[in-house]
């Protein structure tokens, strides 16, 4: 069988395989909306029968009436026949009136917000190429989210950018997320596991990794709550949670080994000076259209990671990377970028 495979650049662990349902056309149900497969496998059904028996009909009279010798006169010069039309009009118009009383059952319930998803509501903020998601108690996560079991949960969906779209194929929800506007979905998880998260809306360079986990966890696990890691209180601990930050958020467009990615690379941004002293690398960057020479610190990846096209990093002129801002990634954490970013220094 075609087996995917999907890389996971926000995460060091492997993204789970995809599980298919029984009849291997769709990813395993794990939320409510049975209908969006009923309705799948039925529209599956009705297409493979007319195939066949169009086909067949039209194989069958293509050999039976076929022309037998030069000269042989028409069979028959039957123009129409009323019963037969009204036949295959009216039994193809019930099929579709089913069809579209079936998805529109499907479509209204999804629509329809039910007040405890709406209790539990999440925000889904898309950028390139990363999601970030703020829970009902406002901690946020990177790259993978967390909800509970059998807990209907609504998720309301923002770009910070361009387009973009909120996937989720064993949830059966699928909503664009578009700049300046709200959009919304709601589901019931009824499966524990790990599901895939797509951006479904071509959205620039590295869209197809643009990829996120949701986890469906018991409300014992939930209460635990495996997301907030997030932990500055040593320089050592703040470098490990820049490093989780950088993998989730930033590691799409730069690397710390020198690769030239979208955006320029780590590599040497910071260098160790006299003694142990760790100090900023020198930048051409150009601001307002005039281009200087500056030395890179705290306040620099600050405003880089805030405002991007301030200053614009020479080898990079047209940008190419769009604002972080607070509520996405708060000054405490980009603090801790930055002391990962330090970490990277060496002679
Ligand atoms: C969509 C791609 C993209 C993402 C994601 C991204 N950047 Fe950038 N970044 C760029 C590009 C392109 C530049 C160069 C142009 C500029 O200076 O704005 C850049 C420049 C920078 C610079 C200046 C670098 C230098 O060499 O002087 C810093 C600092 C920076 N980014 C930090 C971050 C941080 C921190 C994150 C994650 C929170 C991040 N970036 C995420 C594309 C990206
Ligand atoms: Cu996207």
């Amino acid at each position: 069988m075609f087996v995917l495979s999907i890389q996971d650049p926000q995460n060091a662990g492997p993204a789970p395989q995809p599980q298919v349902d029984a009849y291997g056309q769709l990813s395993k149900l794990a939320s409510t909306f049975h209908d969006v497969d009923g309705l799948f496998y039925f529209t599956y059904a009705v297409c493979i029968f007319f195939f066949v028996l169009i086909l067949g009909v039209l194989l069958f009279s293509v050999v039976k009436y076929r022309r037998k010798t030069e000269d042989q006169p028409a069979a028959s010069n039957v123009t129409h026949n009323t019963p037969l039309e009204v036949v295959w009009t009216v039994i193809p118009l019930i099929i579709v009136m089913v069809m579209f009383a079936w998805g529109y059952k499907g479509a209204d319930q999804m629509v329809d917000v039910p007040k405890e998803a709406a209790r539990n509501a999440y925000k889904a903020m898309a950028k390139q190429w990363s999601w970030t998601f703020t829970y009902p108690d406002g901690s946020v996560s990177y790259g993978d989210v967390w909800v509970e079991k059998d807990k209907p949960v609504q998720f309301y969906l923002q770009s910070s950018d361009v387009l973009h779209a909120f996937y989720v194929p064993s949830m059966r929800v699928k909503r664009d997320v578009i700049p300046g506007r709200m959009q919304t979905v709601w589901f019931q998880p009824t499966e524990e596991g790990i599901y895939h998260l797509f951006c479904a809306e071509y959205c620039g360079n590295d869209h197809s990794k643009m990829y996120a986990r949701v986890h469906v966890v018991s409300s014992a696990e939930f209460k635990k709550r495996p997301w907030d890691d997030f932990d500055d209180s040593t320089p050592e601990l703040a470098a490990k949670s820049g490093e989780s930050l950088y993998s989730r958020n930033c590691a799409v467009c730069h690397s710390v080994d020198g690769t030239p990615l979208v955006g320029p690379s780590w590599k040497g941004l910071f260098v160790k000076g006299e003694g142990d002293t760790i100090v900023g690398a020198k930048r051409t960057v150009i601001e307002g259209g005039a281009t200087k020479e500056i030395t890179v610190d705290d306040a620099y990846v600050l405003e880089s990671v805030r405002t991007p096209a301030q200053k614009l990093v020479a080898t990079h002129p047209n940008g190419g990377m769009s604002s972080f801002g607070p509520e996405l990634i708060d000054d405490r954490r980009v603090k801790a970028i930055v002391t990962y970013m330090k970490s990277l220094a060496s002679k």
